[in-house]
């Protein structure tokens, strides 16, 4: 599968062989699927509806999703607008700090939370924080030493328990639609913890469009990606990049590298990367889901035969693989561009 600019055909900027937007918007199949999370909800509390009916089919629309893109929309998700714009209003107040107090946050070599500036195609601030009471005030104190940042602690708490309640909802309907046993999942879902991302990703003026974050697939079991009205966002789909149009009121789902071990590659994560944005700068927000650092993971019973489907990867704990992609990102930068998938290192046949 390709992985860089000159090798992918691209849909987004790419005069010539893409297609224009006029296109992409009559031609639905070039975009990722829209599922109604209303009728989701509804066929999820309804599990013994007829096949064919409105409900199974939303339940099946999600499989094909899944199976097809590894990424989605999702509308009618019932998380406010006003909270997603409050939490987009507060990473920007963050960001339009001064470069000097903001890297008084800085993310270390050695933490995943903090601040970051790159410099790679244009200016892009990053911010991850977790999820966890201790990490929010720590950041809140560092950002706003002055003021009271009772407001930076009630709009990270309130979103990241909409996200996280969303999250598990979707979870829950794709291991029922898959005939997983629910106590299967139990044990990761009693042991989730969350890191959530904002990008800000600065206006360039290069008259070509240029990659702001390289590609990748996420880690965790589920990303949730709240996309201003910027478009930059591409996944990869049969080779070929795609753009991710931002739709208004809806919210990006990925799979991550941890669903498609517990599938046993039944599902898998999307490659995805994003473009350097040319009209207006753009705020991109993930909120991803995933194990606590000790938490094994191994594929559900349901996809292992040990004849014909045997384990495609090792179990292996989640701080493994991020002491893996840690080490990725920051020895080997420059040097050796690895395939964007840390999975690779885990597969059963090398060990
Ligand atoms: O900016 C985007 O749309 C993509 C963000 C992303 O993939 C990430 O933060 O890992």
């Amino acid at each position: 599968m390709s992985s860089t600019v000159s090798e992918s055909p691209e849909h987004c900027g790419d005069k010539g062989s893409s297609p224009s937007l006029h296109e992409l918007e009559l031609d639905t199949s070039l975009q990722i699927p829209i599922l109604d999370m209303a009728d989701l909800r509804r066929s999820s509390s309804n599990r013994h509806c007829k096949l064919g009916s409105q409900l199974s089919t939303a339940k099946e629309e999600l499989l094909k999703a899944c199976k097809e893109w590894g990424t989605f929309h999702i509308v009618n998700h019932a998380i406010p607008m006003e909270l997603i714009e409050r939490y987009q209003a507060l990473m920007m107040k963050i960001f339009s700090l001064p470069l000097e107090h903001k890297l008084k946050a800085k993310r270390s070599q050695f933490s995943v939370f903090g601040y970051e500036y790159r410099q790679n195609s244009g200016p892009l601030d990053i911010f991850q924080i977790g999820d966890q009471d201790a990490i929010i005030h720590y950041y809140a104190r560092k950002f706003f030493p002055d003021s009271c940042p009772s407001e930076f602690c009630a709009t990270i708490k309130e979103c990241k328990e909409a996200l996280c309640k969303l999250s598990i909802e979707l979870l829950d309907i794709v291991i029922e639609g898959l005939g997983i046993n629910p106590n299967d999942f139990d044990v990761y879902k009693r042991d989730m913890q969350a890191v959530l991302r904002a990008n800000y990703y600065h206006q360039t003026d290069s008259q070509e469009q240029v990659i702001g974050l390289t590609p990748h697939m996420d880690g965790g079991f589920i990303t949730l990606l709240l996309q201003d009205d910027v478009a930059g966002l591409e996944v990869m789909k049969d080779g070929e990049w795609f753009c991710v149009k931002p739709e208004r009121n809806a919210i990006c789902v990925h799979f991550g590298d941890m669903l498609e071990v517990f599938t046993n590659g039944h599902l898998k994560s999307v490659q995805h990367r994003s473009l350097a944005p040319t009209t207006k700068s753009r705020l991109s927000i993930g909120y991803f889901l995933i194990p606590l650092d000790t938490v094994v993971v191994s594929a559900a019973p349901e996809f292992v035969d040990s004849k014909s489907n045997p384990p495609m990867f090792r179990p292996f704990k989640w701080i493994e693989y991020m002491e893996l992609h840690r080490y990725l990102r920051s020895g080997l930068k420059g040097v050796f561009r690895p395939n964007p998938s840390s999975l690779l290192f885990f597969k059963a046949a090398d060990f």
